[in-house]
């Protein structure tokens, strides 16, 4: 038993099917099996977090007969974990060959070279993927309480959280599906934003609060049939704050994550109004008590509260804003939204530094409407959390949609805008009825 030698498979284990029980079963016949299971944050490095917690995939995984040991593997790379353990084989799947981890699979032949180790590559077993029954997952949809702690679990193992946009379901789905691959990396969007300003438009409504709360959930409904990612919704000020709770309880049960309230009061003008002359800032103690209010009637800590802060839309300095962010936060804000419509980050950016240094320090989200320039990068150098892209999808779909109108007007046919729209076919099969 004890010249057993050591056999090293690194796994994510998010959704175990019997391709994994076949590369641990064949790494058992070498010897002791221990797997470096991917923690959150090495798994959000390339990709969506995990469906699981590292605690419930370790707890899974340490109860497979062909397991010995389960350490944490803490980045996509093995090397740090091969040098520690030493061993004589590691086991992966053959389709590593190819792909994103391609290069984790040179540096690992190298490191173990080493020690005169050795990487067994089992055939993959096809027609299983933890991609395709993540895929299975998204049609039969997911359980509101599942879905609500989302937003929570990607803050804690992700660098920024990174929201778009919805407006409606097919913008949903776009957000759920869309996968693009930069430098080996898979990016996504993490969850979607229920904008006032959108769900407003598109429904031909000014965004003045004039669609009503019951109809702004209705919107989003829509959307959580379709989809799993987390929702953000924008609750301008929360309305009254005798009603507060029952919007709540409306949210937490359609499965939104986060609640975002601004701190104005009176009739509701869009924060990117140039001219605020007529805008009024609640006072920060009553805004204050609305935030208390919502911690206390939520259902679940998962929901989170995040309080917007709209000094600089209405011309206060960083003083108002900082102040206001250590009330917010004492109240027991979760996050802090520092709304600006300037053309740089700078002022946000300051009032980040400043507000780092504070005891009752929260994360922050950022809205860059105004100043696109900046990067996710610089957002995260600077103390963000979130990021919410507001309002593009529906700036992109209205001036094209305006366009085949009007070319069909002019040519009094469809055949020139034939060429500039997708397919029948296309459109057809976009929504698949499996
Ligand atoms: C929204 O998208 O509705 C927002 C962001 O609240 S902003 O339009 O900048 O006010
Ligand atoms: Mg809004």
């Amino acid at each position: 038993m004890k010249n057993k030698k050591r056999v090293y498979v690194g796994l994510s284990a998010d959704i175990l099917h019997e391709g994994h029980i076949n590369i641990l079963k064949i790494a058992n016949s070498y010897g002791d099996v221990i797997v470096g299971l991917l923690t959150d944050e090495a798994i959000a490095s390339y990709k969506n977090i995990p469906h699981l917690d590292f605690k419930r995939r370790k707890i899974i995984l340490q109860n497979i007969k062909f397991v010995k040991k389960v350490i944490p593997q803490e980045t996509l790379d093995y090397v740090k974990n091969l040098n520690l353990i030493k061993p004589h084989y590691v086991v992966h799947g053959d389709d590593w060959k190819t792909g994103v981890q391609k290069k984790t699979r040179s540096r690992v032949i190298k490191t173990l070279k080493k020690w005169s180790g050795k990487l067994i590559e089992p055939k993959y077993t096809k027609n299983i993927s933890s991609s395709l029954i993540k895929s299975k997952i998204l049609q039969i949809g997911t359980l509101p309480q599942n879905r609500v702690s989302r937003l929570k679990r990607l803050l804690s193992s992700k660098k920024i959280v990174r929201i778009l946009e919805s407006h409606n379901s097919l913008t949903g789905l776009i957000i759920e599906n869309l996968k693009v691959t930069k430098k080996n990396i898979g990016l996504e969007f993490d969850g979607m934003w229920s904008s006032s300003l959108t769900d407003s438009a598109t429904k031909g409504k000014p965004d003045n609060s004039s669609v009503d709360f019951s109809s702004r959930i209705s919107s989003l409904n829509d959307m959580m049939d379709v989809t799993t990612k987390p929702l953000v919704f924008d609750a301008d000020n929360g309305g009254q704050i005798e009603h507060l709770s029952f919007l709540i309880r409306s949210l937490e049960r359609a499965g939104v994550s986060a609640i975002i309230m601004e701190d104005k009061v009176g009739l509701k003008k869009n924060s990117l109004f140039k001219n605020q002359s007529d805008t009024k800032q609640d006072k920060a103690e009553t805004f204050a008590k609305k935030i208390k209010k919502i911690c206390k009637s939520r259902q679940s800590n998962d929901f989170l509260v995040i309080a917007r802060i709209e000094s600089f839309i209405v011309g206060k300095g960083i003083n108002d804003a900082l102040k206001r962010a250590e009330i917010y936060s004492k109240a027991g804000a979760d996050a802090i939204l520092i709304h600006s419509k300037e053309k740089t980050p700078h002022e946000i950016f300051s009032f980040a530094k400043k507000f780092k240094k504070s005891k009752n320090f929260v994360p922050l989200v950022s809205v860059p409407s105004t100043y696109s320039k900046v990067y996710e990068k610089d957002l995260i150098k600077n103390g963000f959390k979130i990021v919410i892209y507001a309002n593009q999808l529906l700036r992109a779909a209205y001036p094209a949609m305006q366009n085949a109108a009007k070319t069909i007007l002019e040519k009094s046919r469809a055949f020139e805008i034939d060429k500039k729209i997708i397919p029948i076919k296309d459109i057809i099969n976009l929504i698949k009825n499996d």
